[in-house]
């Protein structure tokens, strides 16, 4: 009995013994395994992230996969490829070629006002009626009576009545009114060996950083040096913009971290371009109009300090064609605020009307300068009264 018992204990023993040895074993053998994971997901975490919102902040196209770099260069893979350099197409004739884009938001304009003048009877209500359509394309009441006014007398003094002849008048009336020998000419030109300083200013949203790019590209491929200075310091993703600009020409771009002051920027660019031998410096500006001191301050100062290196040849105001008056009572703060030399009306390719031209020409006071005619790099071009006019008038 007692040997059996004996047994029984040293077989319980035994097992115990074993089944204690394999529970160890397969213990011991987890937490290797977990501690080779856990290092390798908390080291990558803190690195990946800031590297990621660094990226996605930039907002740039051409930033290189998030993957991880080999740990010997870390910093090398952050850098986005050099782009190559574009030789853009040089600005002669470019408003010819971008006709299209004009007449497609312009025809009804053009149209409507031939018919008017081409039928049997221009009694009282037909005259009213060409100068409820000039209103309704944007040209402005006071435009729509001189125009209509001019038209009247001359129909009736030289009894005018072919269709040919009375767009020939009506192309001469629309071209007094926008101003067919006005000087809008893009000062660009360097004061021997000081560059020609250019500001580009107006209500964010409008097209500044657009115009400043696509202007920088004009003059490339006219032949000219230029320097961008990234004078909205407000936004990073606004710097990163300008920068994408000045790459794709080989612009240099001169910026400042985000919050930075906007006229020492200005200040740096002219600088630079002056060291350089640089022909054309263009400052893309903030446009926040909440309160209209600050503005005021601001803008002030960037052209203040800008003067202590070079003169400012030309300030541009950026004007959103769509946005219609309401545009054009934000514009004018700018107008009090800065010397505007000449205006950059953008959009025009969408459901701007073209008679806004004449308007903000004879409100601001300034003449159109250039016109954005779309979202494509080499959609600016230099305003051409006739060929605007034409293209309303045959589409
Ligand atoms: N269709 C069209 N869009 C334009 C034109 N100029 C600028 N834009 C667009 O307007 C938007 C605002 O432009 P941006 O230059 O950032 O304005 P900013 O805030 O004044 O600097 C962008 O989406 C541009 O592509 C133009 O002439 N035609
Ligand atoms: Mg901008």
């Amino acid at each position: 009995m007692d040997i059996t018992l004996l047994a029984v204990v040293a077989i319980v023993v035994l097992l115990l013994v074993v089944g204690g040895f394999f529970l160890v074993r397969t213990q011991r053998s987890v937490p290797p395994s977990k501690e080779k994971t856990k290092p390798e997901v908390t080291g990558e975490a803190p690195a990946a992230p800031p590297q990621e919102d660094r990226e996605r902040d930039e907002g740039t196209v051409r930033t290189p996969p998030a993957k991880a770099p080999p740990e010997e260069e870390p910093e090398v893979s952050v850098i986005p490829p050099e782009p190559a350099v574009e030789t853009p197409p040089p600005s002669a004739g470019r408003m010819v070629r971008l006709r299209a884009r004009l007449a497609r938001s312009q025809s009804s304009l053009g149209q409507g006002l031939l018919n008017l003048l081409s039928s049997d009877t221009l009694d009282e209500d037909t005259w009213e009626e060409i100068e409820d359509l000039l209103i309704t394309a944007d040209i402005g009441v006071t435009s729509a009576t001189q125009i209509v006014e001019n038209l009247r007398t001359r129909v009736k003094v030289l009894g005018t009545r072919g269709s040919e002849e009375v767009r020939a008048l009506l192309r001469e009336e629309l071209l007094a009114q926008i101003g067919a020998d006005t000087d809008r000419l893009v000062r660009t030109e360097p004061h021997g060996d000081r560059p020609a300083v250019i500001m580009v200013v107006g209500v964010n949203g409008t097209g500044k950083t657009t115009t400043t790019g696509k202007l920088a590209r004009v003059l490339v491929g006219d032949g000219r040096s230029v320097v961008l200075g990234a004078a909205d310091t407000f936004r990073a993703a606004a710097t990163e913009q300008l920068q994408t600009w000045g790459s794709r020409v080989g612009a240099p771009v001169v910026a400042k971290e985000e919050g930075a002051d906007p006229a020492s920027v200005a200040f740096d660019a002219v600088a630079r371009a002056t060291d350089d031998g640089t022909d054309t410096v263009i400052i893309d500006t903030a446009g926040r109009l909440h309160t209209k001191a600050g503005l005021m301050d601001e803008l002030g100062k960037v052209k203040r300090v800008v003067e202590k290196k070079s003169q400012v040849d030309e300030v541009l105001l950026v004007l959103d064609a769509t946005t219609g008056q309401n545009g054009l009572r934000q514009a004018r703060v700018f107008g009090e605020v800065v010397n505007v030399t000449g205006i950059a009306l953008t959009k025009l390719d969408g459901t701007a009307k073209g008679g806004i031209i004449v308007q903000v020409q004879r409100e601001l006071g300034v003449p159109v300068k250039l016109v954005g005619l779309g979202e494509g790099p080499d959609d600016l071009a230099p305003f051409d009264a006739e060929v605007f006019v034409d293209t309303i008038l045959t589409s």
